[in-house]
């Protein structure tokens, strides 16, 4: 036992007041595919990314099929295996909200992790149930490990409680959507997640601090824990750490050396079961986008047809989120045939948010006008030139776009943005097979990174800040480098969380994700408009600012210019006003921001005068 160890009386400090509920779909996307088909419940069912197989249904899977098996492989297995492609992930992200959704009538505390998995934290549930229980303290479903908790804090009876909630939560999704699911109950994250998985499928299982440290100690390897991932597993490794008794017995200033002081106590405390990171209400995700691999590209009008469909692709999912983008992200990965080495890398630029408003929106077919695509397209190869010099031979084997920094499109009725912004509608359903356009006929693959978490927390800070630069990751097999020989790589769809902090899905592990010399990306967490230093980056003209790409971070041009366009308000509209009316405008403008904003509050933007009775902001609200 080291210093921590020592000091530490692990189950007297654990706490056990909560109740945290780990929901996981049984073979998610099977379970979709059967639903939209229920002949295929009675056959072997396997969904096919590219060529692998990503999951299965439990009758498949009696035949030895395995998530992440090459299809060739999963074919010999059981030749009578059906495939069913499930590259388009819009069914499933639906179901998944549909679950969220319904989870949310047991807590507010719901976090979502992945597409298939929610952390619910039902404390308060709990709390008020326990007032009404007779006393009587028995499971429903299984229990790992000892029932007969000795703790005195009353978590007994609490997580017995708890094992009915998540039978009820079970029951409700199995109720309404038809779909069988399993559950951990406990006291943390970390064995809720983990505790879950020991009776599947359709199970649930609760564990008691009693057997808590029996249950991270059983896995085989320390990458087994969640939080743990492929970067601090490597670091881990080098320090000769495998198993969780050796990450347990460890030496904690070694440990803090090589990887920093709260990344080293919190993995350390996973390895005794001792997780106090909070359930996060998941809010919508800080940056949408897709990512198409390749073996070979090497002439730029492929590129351009390849980044022209993923933007139609993104901009239909931009449509059902419902925000409006202030910037956009390319992502390129070259190959270096003579280094065999690929490397990742980004531009973003500021667009301005007249490209997606009503004028230029028209239907979830058609998101943004033909103008608005066109300005995009252009934006989109000025930034792929500032990373690929054309005149010289490259070789790509990825491109990836990506929108960030949203906006909300609903403002208060009475504001001057209302005014000036013809407001969409907004979440609208969008189902692409529906539609006939040559996006659709491409092979879509799809990462969710779900917003908020990360178990991966070894690649990030330890407690995610929203300034954190984040990295995408690739999928791969077996941790093989990068090489022209490999397989295409899927399309993938990407979510930041609000924090900032992207998620290595836990879910992604399996395929063994590699990070290739990715250059990591600034985020801007939340665009902080009404101040001058804020996102207001518009500039007028809009096709001035079009122009306005810069490396890595999106380049703020708010100081080069007399006036800014505040964000969501039409630009043209904007640029047609007086000099003087324009300088109210952003004055009354910036003073709404500045109440209305929980952010702009805290940094106590020196905008405090009120806005004039006889101000254009008044008059447009009196007149309209
Ligand atoms: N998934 C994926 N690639 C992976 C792992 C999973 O695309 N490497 C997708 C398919 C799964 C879904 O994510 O249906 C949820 O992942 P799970 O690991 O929870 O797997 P399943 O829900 O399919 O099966 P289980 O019953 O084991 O939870
Ligand atoms: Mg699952
Ligand atoms: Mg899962």
């Amino acid at each position: 036992m080291d210093d921590l160890a020592q000091s530490v009386d692990f189950c007297a400090v654990n706490n056990h007041q909560r109740t945290i509920i780990h929901i996981d779909i049984d073979c998610f996307y099977a379970q979709v595919e059967m639903i939209k088909n229920p002949a295929l419940r009675h056959c072997p069912l396997g969904i096919q990314q590219k060529n692998i197989i990503v999951t299965s249904n439990y009758l498949a899977r009696e035949y030895g099929i395995q998530k992440c098996m090459l299809v060739s492989e999963g074919l010999q297995l059981c030749p009578q295996l059906v495939l069913v492609r499930g590259e388009d992930l819009h069914d499933y992200r639906q179901v998944s909200a549909k679950i969220t959704s319904l989870l949310h009538r047991f807590s507010p505390q719901v976090e979502k992790l992945g597409l298939d998995e929610n952390f619910v934290d039902v404390t308060n549930l709990v709390a008020e149930r326990l007032m009404e229980s007779k006393g009587e303290e028995s499971v429903d479903g299984y229990v790992y490990g000892d029932l007969n908790e000795k703790c005195e804090c009353g978590c007994k009876k609490r997580l017995c409680i708890g094992s009915y909630i998540a039978g009820e939560m079970r029951s409700e999704i199995c109720n309404v959507l038809g779909i069988t699911s399993c559950a951990g109950i406990t006291y943390n994250k970390l064995l809720a997640k983990l505790v879950c998985t020991i009776h599947k499928p359709n199970k649930q299982t609760t564990i008691f601090p009693c057997s808590s440290l029996a249950l991270v100690s059983g896995l085989q390897n320390v990458r087994g824990i969640p939080g743990i991932g492929h970067r601090t597993h490597e670091t881990l490794q080098l320090l000769g750490i495998n198993s969780v008794t050796d990450l347990q017995n460890s030496n904690l200033a070694s440990l803090q050396k090589a990887l920093g002081n709260d990344l080293a106590i919190y993995i350390k405390k996973l390895s005794y079961g001792i997780d106090d990171s909070p359930v996060k209400q998941t809010g919508k995700p800080q940056s949408i986008g897709l990512e198409d691999g390749f073996r070979k590209i090497c002439v730029e009008s492929e590129v351009k047809d390849k980044l022209f469909t993923l933007l139609q692709r993104l901009l239909k999912l931009l449509f059902e989120d419902g925000r409006i983008p202030g910037s956009i992200r390319v992502t390129v990965r070259k190959y270096d045939s003579t280094q065999k080495h690929s490397h990742r890398t980004s531009r973003q630029c500021n667009i301005p948010a007249s490209l997606f408003s009503s004028g230029a929106c028209h239907n979830k077919n058609e998101p943004v006008s033909p103008k608005s695509n066109e300005k995009l397209m252009t934006l989109i190869m000025q930034l792929f030139h500032k990373m690929v010099d054309i005149s010289k031979p490259f070789h790509l084997t990825l491109v990836g776009l990506a929108f960030t920094k949203f906006q909300e499109r609903k403002t208060g009725k009475s504001s001057i943005s209302s005014f000036l912004i013809n407001d969409i509608s907004v979440q609208s359903v969008l189902n692409f097979r529906s539609v006939s356009s040559e996006a659709d006929k491409m092979e879509y693959s799809s990462i969710y990174q779900s917003p908020h978490i990360s178990m991966e927390k070894s690649d990030l800070e330890p407690e995610p800040s929203p300034k954190k630069t984040r990295r995408d990751f690739v999928c791969s097999r077996s941790n093989v480098q990068f090489s022209s020989e490999e397989e295409d790589v899927p399309i993938r769809m990407m979510c930041e969380g609000p924090s900032g902090d992207s998620v290595d899905n836990a879910l992604w592990a399996d395929r063994g994700l590699e990070s290739h010399n990715e250059q990591t990306v600034g985020i801007q967490t939340i665009p902080l408009v009404g101040s001058t230093s804020s996102g207001v980056t518009r500039k007028c003209p809009v096709d001035s600012q079009m122009s306005s790409c810069s490396s890595d971070t999106a380049h703020d041009v708010s100081n080069d210019i007399e006036f800014h366009c505040p964000h969501n308000v039409d630009a043209d509209v904007f640029c047609a006003l007086p000099h003087e009316l324009k300088k109210e405008l952003m004055h009354a403008w910036r003073i709404e921001r500045n109440e209305t904003s929980p952010i702009s509050q805290s940094k106590k933007v020196t905008l405090c005068t009120k806005p004039k009775q006889t101000s254009i902001y008044q008059y447009l609200i009196s007149n309209k």
